[in-house]
């Protein structure tokens, strides 16, 4: 049963994912919904992180926060809640502690820990489990009354992994890698699980009312070419398979889908072809290198400039969003503007309205 709402006042987002020729390249930030805003500390108070995430109506108030702030200049939505939602759903217990982030009491040790045998058997009811992501969606949609496309998102296979067994935010990802280096056929079969969640859980939230839904593989460049393809790339393509076949089988229209494999430089050809719409991109990586590297491919790039750009002065901001015109805005189609990675706290949201205002301009006449 397909959900009805308001139809779009605002689809650019979508024609530009799907690779139309658009008017002017859609524009939004990751992490958009989040601490840089004083709104978001104030609709937060002193309540935890994720008990923010299971509250619909908390949630909504915050998705929607960025989209008032930015009314007229931003073109998307994406919905607040975290990639972390799906260990938690395995049945892992995950806290955020203020400041510090996300802290697993009990990661997964070693294969012969008794947890993974039980993340590993536990049959999921990711409908159950996350029916909370699922409402708040929905809730969204309403309240968007049709503004702007609402995206869905979940972590990727390997990214998730590695919170699973690090236990929480890493530098040298020492379990992770003592994992896929000591047990790596033990280490495929908990990527492969993972993935068969995401998949699901992509599906619901399509289902509530998600319009795009996008992957992120933030630790993507913690692996080197080969191992990406070994203990990432597999997992990223499973996704992208298996989301339109579920889709279809629950009676849905397909909706594009976005990739983030961040700091796999090496892997922007593979990535043009793993069967997403959409690639993201860190800044790392030069937008007309990029565009070289596509070729002809029918494929949208996603990013790009430096978050910490925004801490800048305006003419710093302004030199970043004309370098990623030039090298990606070409023949009015294949860009959606972003940064290459999640705004920070501690950026002046003022900045990021230049930002927009330039892409803005800077786009609107070519
Ligand atoms: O506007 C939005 O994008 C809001 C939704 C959102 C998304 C897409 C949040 C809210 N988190 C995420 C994704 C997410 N969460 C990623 C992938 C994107 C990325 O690479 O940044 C990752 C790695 C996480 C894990 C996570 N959650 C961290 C990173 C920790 C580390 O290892 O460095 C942190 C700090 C969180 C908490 C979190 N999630 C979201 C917010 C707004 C916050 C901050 C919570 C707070 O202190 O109030």
């Amino acid at each position: 049963m397909e959900l009805t709402f308001e139809p779009l006042k605002n689809d650019l987002l979508l024609r530009a994912a799907w690779g139309q020729v658009v008017e002017r390249p859609p524009m939004w930030v990751m992490r958009q919904a989040g601490r840089y805003l004083p709104e978001y500390h104030e609709a937060k108070g002193n309540r935890d992180f994720f008990e923010c995430c299971r509250d619909p109506e908390v949630a909504s108030t915050i998705t929607l926060q960025p989209v008032e702030r930015y009314a007229g200049l931003i073109d998307a939505a994406i919905i607040f809640s975290d990639i972390l939602v799906i260990p938690q759903a395995m049945g892992m217990v995950v806290e955020m502690v203020d400041k510090k982030g996300p802290h697993f009491p009990a990661p997964l040790k070693n294969p012969q820990d008794p947890q993974y045998g039980q993340v590993l058997d536990r049959d999921v009811d990711v409908g159950k489990e996350l029916d909370y992501v699922y409402k708040a969606i929905t809730l969204t949609r309403k309240k968007l009354a049709g503004q702007v496309p609402l995206i869905g998102f979940c972590g990727a296979p390997w990214t998730l992994f590695c919170y699973m067994v690090e236990g929480g935010g890493t530098k040298l990802f020492s379990q992770s890698k003592t994992w896929i280096y000591r047990h790596p056929e033990e280490s495929k079969k908990l990527l492969h699980k993972i993935a068969d969640i995401c998949v699901e859980h992509l599906a619901l939230q399509v289902r509530a009312g998600a319009q795009l839904v996008m992957v992120f593989e933030s630790w993507a460049g913690e692996l080197g070419p080969s191992a990406f393809k070994e203990f990432s790339e597999p997992y990223l393509r499973h996704i992208a398979q298996k989301l339109p076949e579920k889709l279809k089988s629950m009676g849905l229209e397909r909706v594009p889908m976005t990739v983030f494999p961040k700091g796999a430089w090496y892997a922007l050809d593979s990535a043009c072809d793993m069967g997403y719409n959409v690639v993201g991109m860190d800044w790392l990586r030069d937008p007309a290198e990029a565009v070289k590297i596509r070729g002809s491919r029918n494929i949208v790039f996603q990013g790009n400039a430096d978050p910490g750009v925004l801490y800048g002065t305006k003419e710093a901001i302004t030199k970043a969003v004309e370098e990623m015109v030039r090298g990606f805005w070409v023949g009015n189609k294949g860009w959606i503007a972003n940064l290459g990675h999640g705004i920070t706290p501690g950026v002046d949201p003022d900045n990021l309205k230049h930002f927009f205002e330039e892409v803005h301009r800077l786009t609107k006449s070519s």
